[in-house]
């Protein structure tokens, strides 16, 4: 694919050359989480080193916004700083992104938004904290998250999603959607702050490269929908399910009482949910996602040496 063609597209040369050259690994990073997920300047620290622990594995970070109307692919880290203190900034999920293109707009891409522009640029895996999902009570209130995962061929490494949405429920909508969930050492699906659910998933995987040859068996297949690689959040930051469950459960209720709706749901139940749980709720959260960048690496790179190697 020759991404630096495509419309709107800016590769950053870093990238680029990784890409072309086929030397090292790349991994796409969301900004949303910079914009909506997490505080300043919590937002900034995990960013920075979601993008360390990336580069300490030899792979290269590709973090992904809309700038200006551009599609950057490989933020500087002046622009993730820039990006970080900017508020508000235009969540972008599939719907968005003509909008914030052709207004030249800044847009902060969602785990769907970054989907489609990593996929854009020929970017296989991408690494987040939680996916969106069905919410809890509101059962036509499916993130595109969801939706984007059965359309797009990315491997999304990621911590499950919350348990502020329903989980069982979307187990159901990326069951439908045909979107195959690998579980990095485990059998059950994580719920985001704590490492397990009673939720079984479609397989266990023990290595990175166990989870490259799924993959790359679907990408071989010419397969279309993308993957859920689910990685625990690490065992000594993760909450109780008790302090988990409650905490989300009076801030979800708060939200629902404050009419919230749409893309605002979910940055207001996460901050009530730090607050409520004292900040270990964004230990966790912090913890996870440097971890799962840790992996996403690792992975990526396992990919790529398979690819090279012809298998
Ligand atoms: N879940 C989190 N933190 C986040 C998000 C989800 O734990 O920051 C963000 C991601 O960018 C995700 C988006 O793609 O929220 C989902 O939003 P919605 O539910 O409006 O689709
Ligand atoms: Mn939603």
């Amino acid at each position: 694919m020759m991404s630096q063609d495509t419309f709107a597209l800016h590769l950053s040369a870093e990238v680029q050359d990784a890409l072309s050259r086929r030397d090292r690994a790349v991994v796409a990073l969301e900004s949303t989480l910079i914009t909506h997920g997490l505080p300043y300047p919590t937002n900034v620290d995990t960013a920075l080193a979601m993008e360390q622990a990336i580069r300490e594995q030899g792979a290269v970070p590709a973090t992904i916004a809309i700038l200006g109307g551009s599609i950057i692919v490989g933020l500087t880290e002046d622009q993730i700083r820039d990006l970080a203190q900017r508020s508000p900034v235009r969540k972008c999920s599939r719907r968005d992104l003509a909008i914030a293109v052709a207004r030249g707009e800044d847009g902060a891409t969602t785990v769907a938004g970054t989907m489609i522009v990593a996929h854009m640029a020929g970017i296989k895996v991408f690494a987040t904290g939680g996916i969106g999902g069905v919410h809890r009570g509101q059962p036509f209130d499916v993130s595109a998250d969801l939706i984007e995962l059965g359309r797009t061929p990315v491997a999304v490494v990621c911590s499950g999603a919350k348990s502020i949405l329903d989980l069982p429920l979307t187990l159901e909508v990326l069951e439908t959607q045909g979107v195959p969930i690998v579980g990095f050492g485990t059998t059950k699906l994580p719920a985001f702050y704590t490492r397990e659910t009673s939720l079984p998933i479609d397989a266990c995987v023990d290595s990175p490269d166990e989870a490259a040859a799924i993959i790359d068996a679907s990408v071989q297949m010419a397969l279309k929908q993308g993957m859920l690689v689910a990685v625990p959040v690490p065992a000594e930051d993760e909450l109780s399910s008790e302090a988990a469950e409650s905490a989300i459960a009076q801030a979800t209720e708060e939200a629902h009482q404050q009419h919230l709706s749409g893309p605002r749901v979910t940055p207001y139940v996460l901050g009530r949910v730090a607050e409520l749980t004292d900040g270990a709720s964004r230990k966790a959260n912090t913890s996870l996602l440097i971890n799962n960048a840790r992996v996403a690496a690792q992975i990526a790179e396992a990919l790529r040496r398979r690819e090279q190697t012809g298998r």
